[in-house]
């Protein structure tokens, strides 16, 4: 498959080639292997991204070799410095100039009639891969909610915050499937049913366990929150986790819309968002992860 691109570039005499080997370098891009075999020689540089890119109508530069870099402004100073110390004339480094694709570029001529072009964009994510992310809508998705009775009043909070981040987020009424169950102890294994039925695309768990009430809560806590987390894992449905572990009932109040947000509504986002990422993911599975401009 693909390996690279390589733009190859045939120097017109043994002095270009010293020169263009010694602009390049000045300029730190890095010294790939050079080879010399009695009748030609090559002087390869390295560049951690490259593009081949055919253009048609109005052409974004006039050079043919086009470099992308981080820091144009000192790039072009180690330009000048190099062109006064190998003897190429100045103006052979251009002035920097806008463009009308939201970048700023300089050209070189370091041998005549070899433009190198240098450009900075405005935008700091051109060039990197892009990130897989979610989208927040949930039109598409179905959603099982697991929530405990135990401590409802604050439980019940919770729900009203994962519906409202549901619905506005554009889930149907119909693709939400409440479970309620007496405690936080059985919210795994509820889940668990869900994920194995098929019916949902996310879970979201909801229950409030507090320390100064529960016994063995340390005990508890860890066996819930393994539970949840295995069952996202062996069933590979996203799973988002609104089992909330609080000192006080007035703490767990807070978190459920009082002055803290609401938990419900922060998981219910996660629940979308990660549908959003195992879908985007599984259909990038059987295409490339392009890279972004
Ligand atoms: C028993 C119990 C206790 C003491 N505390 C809580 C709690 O703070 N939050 C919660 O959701 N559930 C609690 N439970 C109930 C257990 O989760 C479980 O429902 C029962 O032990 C029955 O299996």
């Amino acid at each position: 498959m693909i390996k690279g691109i390589t733009l190859v570039r045939a120097a017109r005499t043994a002095a270009e080639f010293d020169t263009l080997a010694s602009f390049f370098a000045a300029l730190g891009l890095e010294p790939g292997k050079g080879w010399a075999d009695g009748q030609s020689r090559g002087a390869p540089f390295l560049a951690p991204l490259g593009n081949l890119e055919f253009v048609e109508g109005r052409m974004l530069a006039t050079s043919e070799i086009l470099i992308e870099v981080t820091a144009l402004d000192t790039v072009r100073e180690i330009a000048v410095r190099w062109a006064a110390k190998a003897g190429v004339a100045e103006k052979c480094i251009a002035p920097i100039s806008e463009t009308h694709w939201n970048s700023r570029v300089f050209t070189a001529e370091p041998v005549p009639g070899m433009v190198c072009g240098f450009w900075e964009s405005e935008n700091p994510h051109h060039g990197k891969p892009m990130a897989i992310e979610g989208d927040l809508s949930a039109a598409d998705m179905r959603f099982g909610i697991v929530v405990a009775r135990w401590n409802a009043v604050i439980t019940d909070r919770l729900l009203q915050g994962a519906l409202d981040a549901l619905l506005r987020s554009g889930a149907k009424r119909d693709a939400i499937k409440i479970v309620r169950v007496p405690g936080a102890w059985e919210v795994p294994a509820a889940a668990r049913l869900l994920a194995e039925s098929g019916q949902v695309d996310a879970i979201l768990t909801l229950g409030v366990l507090l320390r100064g009430e529960t016994a063995h809560y340390e005990a508890i806590y860890n066996e819930v929150s393994r539970g949840i987390g295995q069952s996202q894992q062996e069933t590979g449905v996203p799973h988002s986790f609104g089992v909330l572990t609080c000192e006080t009932l007035e703490q767990a109040l807070d978190r459920a819309g009082l002055k803290m947000g609401n938990k419900g509504f922060e998981v219910a986002l996660a629940a979308i968002e990660m549908v959003g990422v195992k879908r985007k993911i599984a259909m990038q599975a059987v295409t490339d992860l392009p890279v972004g401009r």
